[in-house]
């Protein structure tokens, strides 16, 4: 299997999943779910190639417009991507490019932010195929503008990086990188801690088993309501939690009791999100649909154990890609997700009860999605990464 994944990594093409094959090629859409109206307002953004991995939001140039990191796998069938793009918005759906001091060809990957250098500015980490997670601080304010690497000679993962997170996992005032590889036998989970200046401890905590266990998606979110956060990650073993134990300085599981989750290969999602507002974050985890595994699930933490909650979730498509936000100001929280069939709204109309809002109108092929306010109206846009570009949607249903 890893000769295979390799080969048709090389190739280019995705490697088969390991287990049960998903059922994506008899996949319909659901004839019950109406369009969304919708409209592209982004101007900007490229709208070619094949764009994937997790985006990130933030700020950058402080201009109170939110700025955009997304990632190119490839220009076309010949011509190999750029990897990560960072774009400034202004508010209105235009964006601009600002890559100076980001490197190229890092591959494909997924992005994170935080200001890791604590000068005020938001910085990004991002994972890339090449095996080596960067840092980027954000020297924006400088003229001209640049993003300086922190880590020049990358982090060591040795593995092909799917997605990278930051967070003060150890609790010391510093933001942590926590890392996730994607291939079969490519993996494993780190947490490399910060040391406030953009610099990064040299040698991990190893969370979770290189040598069996790889993912697609890892955050951070603090699921306990202490204020603390813990890791998450989309791994091939499922859906995992870890605490810091500050007395024994070591990350402790919190799926222990958890009857495993199956998920399948890359290109897998989970979004924290307090649904029912205790402070603590639920989490949704989304995969591949097979017999004997929901698509989407929420997982709600009580009395020390998760426990799926929630009804109405989408059942019918494997979903890639999921994110939460909200359609009016004040508004109930929205599921957003990500699929084969391309991107499907549920509202939350109570607690724990999902309501289908209807699909964008957007049949192109869909790797990732992002939700944010681009233009600052209190409403979120969804921004739609896949084969033939990226670009915004704001949804006027
Ligand atoms: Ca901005
Ligand atoms: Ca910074
Ligand atoms: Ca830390
Ligand atoms: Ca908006």
């Amino acid at each position: 299997m890893l000769a295979l994944a390799l080969a048709a990594l090389a190739s280019g093409v995705s490697p088969a999943p390991l287990g049960p094959q998903p059922e994506t090629s008899q996949e319909q859409p659901d004839a019950q779910s109406s369009a969304l109206q919708a409209r592209v307002i982004s101007r900007g953004l490229h709208a070619r190639g094949q764009w994937r991995g997790n985006p990130a939001f933030a700020d950058f140039n402080r201009d109170g417009h939110l700025d955009l990191v997304v990632s190119n796998r490839r220009w076309d069938r010949k011509t190999m991507g750029d990897g990560v793009f960072v774009y400034l918005g202004d508010g209105a759906g235009g964006f601009s490019e600002v890559i100076a001091g980001l490197d190229r060809r890092l591959g494909y990957g997924g992005s994170a932010i935080g200001d890791v250098d604590k000068d005020g500015f938001v910085d990004i980490a991002y994972s890339g195929h090449d095996q080596t997670p960067r840092v980027y601080l954000n020297q924006l304010a400088l003229d001209p503008p640049t993003w300086k690497c922190a880590t020049p000679d990358g982090i060591p993962t040795h593995t092909i990086v799917a997605d990278v997170a930051l967070g003060d996992f150890d609790r010391d005032g510093h933001l942590d990188l926590a890392t996730v590889g994607q291939f079969p036998r490519q993996g494993g989970l780190y947490v490399w801690r910060g040391e406030g200046t953009g610099k990064f401890a040299k040698e991990p905590i190893e969370v979770f088993d290189a040598e069996q266990h790889y993912g697609s998606r890892v955050e951070f979110a603090d699921v306990t309501g202490d204020g603390h956060v813990e890791l998450l990650v989309a791994a091939s073993a499922g859906f995992r939690a870890y605490g810091w134990d500050p007395a024994r300085k070591r990350a402790v599981g919190l799926c222990e009791d958890h009857p495993t989750l199956q998920i399948l290969g890359a290109e897998l999602s989970l979004a924290p999100f307090d649904f029912d507002g205790d402070g603590a974050n639920e989490i949704v985890v989304a995969g591949y649909k097979y017999a004997g595994h929901a698509p989407v699930q929420i997982y709600r933490r009580s009395e020390g154990a998760f426990a799926p909650w929630g009804e109405g979730l989408p059942a019918d498509e494997s979903v890639f890609d999921v994110k939460v936000g909200h359609l009016e100001k004040d508004g109930p929280p929205v599921l957003f997700v990500g699929g084969q069939n391309g991107i499907r709204a549920f509202a939350m109309a109570e607690p724990g009860r999902f309501r289908d809002l209807g699909r964008i109108d957007d049949s192109a092929k869909l790797f990732a999605i992002g939700v944010a306010d681009c233009n600052r109206d209190g409403r979120d846009e969804v921004v739609w990464i896949g084969e033939g570009g990226v670009r915004v949607y704001e949804i006027t249903r």
